[in-house]
């Protein structure tokens, strides 16, 4: 989908008038007032197309609300408010339509009678009424236009793909963890809630494209300390298809303590309570027995691993572990292309 933005609406009228008057020549036809009505007949076309056409474009470069995914449709409306993009859909393809009338009305009338000055004054009644249809879209064009900034901001996830979100404080070994997993180079994609971006890699599993997202900032402390735009755009990434895979530094060479490493584990559960969670005890070749064991204590009951880097059976592991996920979940339609 190429990004559209809408010209002002003078542009709009000063294109039109520039093609009305190129269109206006024709010399084909003897005639003289049939000549005029070919020449009046096809400014209104030119007009009318000029206008049509921006509409089109803007509307085609407008996503279809039924192919977005969960995770799109929150990140619109938090980015420019609940049921928007429906409503800018709904006025644009609105005023598609009353020039589309007023174009054949307008013909019509022209088709109808003989007169010369009564065609040209025809024609200036279809400028006249198209001009004011269009500028009944002046304060939207400015709200189409943020609207296409936004969408620009939006990550482009594969909706089909079963969603690996990571989580744990900083430096618990997230983004190591993600160049490792995924082969090629991680994409980078923008995520409007904070000033860092998004990381995205993918592998294949037993044909099956998994995707692995790294969220800098957004997950590596407790939730409830977030501002209320952060908390939307955690919002936004419960609405993924996956799950969560929780980091812990059993070292605590991160610079947390296990103790702080647990609060946000309590936080991630109480706010993903639909997700499961799979805990990584990372960093197992530098960390001692006794920092192992403390970590196993703290989790209890709780589904986890325990590894490092550089363990090349985790991945193996991990997605054992989450097989059954997996499993459930529809297979995509295009397969991964490695
Ligand atoms: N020894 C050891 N170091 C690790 C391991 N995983 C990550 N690191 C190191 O920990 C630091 C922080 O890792 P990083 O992936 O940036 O953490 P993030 O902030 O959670 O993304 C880096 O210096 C990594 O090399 C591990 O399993 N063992
Ligand atoms: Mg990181």
């Amino acid at each position: 989908m190429k990004t559209y933005y809408l010209p002002k609406i003078q542009e709009w009228i000063d294109q039109g008038f520039r093609k009305t008057r190129k269109a206006a020549i024709t010399k084909k036809v003897k005639d003289k007032t049939k000549r005029t009505k070919t020449a009046e007949i096809r400014k209104i076309e030119v007009m009318a197309e000029v206008f049509d056409e921006k509409i089109s474009q803007a509307q085609a470069s407008l996503p279809d609300t039924d192919t977005l995914t969960d995770f799109e449709k929150e990140l619109i409306n938090i980015l420019i408010g609940t049921g928007k993009l429906q409503q800018i859909h709904a006025k644009l393809g609105a005023v598609q339509k009353i020039l589309s009338d007023l174009k054949k009305q307008h013909i019509r009338l022209c088709k109808k009678t003989q007169n010369e000055s009564e065609i040209k004054g025809i024609v200036k009644k279809f400028y006249g009424r198209s001009i004011s249809v269009i500028k009944s879209l002046s304060k939207d064009i400015g709200f189409y236009n943020d609207t296409q900034k936004a969408l620009q901001e939006i990550p482009h996830l594969d909706a089909a793909a079963v969603t690996l979100i990571l989580a744990g404080m900083p430096n618990t070994g997230k983004s190591t963890w993600l160049a490792k997993m995924t082969s090629a180079k991680p994409k980078i994609a923008n995520y409007p809630f904070t000033t860092q971006q998004l990381n995205i890699g993918y592998f294949e599993y037993k044909f099956r494209k998994i995707q692995v997202i790294d969220t800098p900032g957004l997950l590596e402390s407790p939730l409830e300390k977030r501002n209320q735009i952060e908390r939307k755009a955690i919002t936004a990434l419960q609405q993924l298809n996956g799950l969560i895979l929780f980091l812990i530094d059993a070292s605590e060479q991160c610079g947390y303590e296990l103790k702080t490493q647990m609060e946000l584990l309590k936080s991630i559960e109480k706010n993903f309570s639909k997700k499961e969670i799979v805990i990584i005890v990372n960093k197992q070749d530098i960390s001692s027995k006794e920092q192992i064991q403390a970590c196993t204590q703290a989790l209890g009951k709780r589904n986890y691993l325990i590894s490092h880097q550089a363990d090349k059976e985790l991945t193996e592991k991990i997605l054992k572990n989450i097989q059954a996920f997996i499993e459930t979940q529809p297979v995509e339609e295009n397969p991964m292309q490695v």
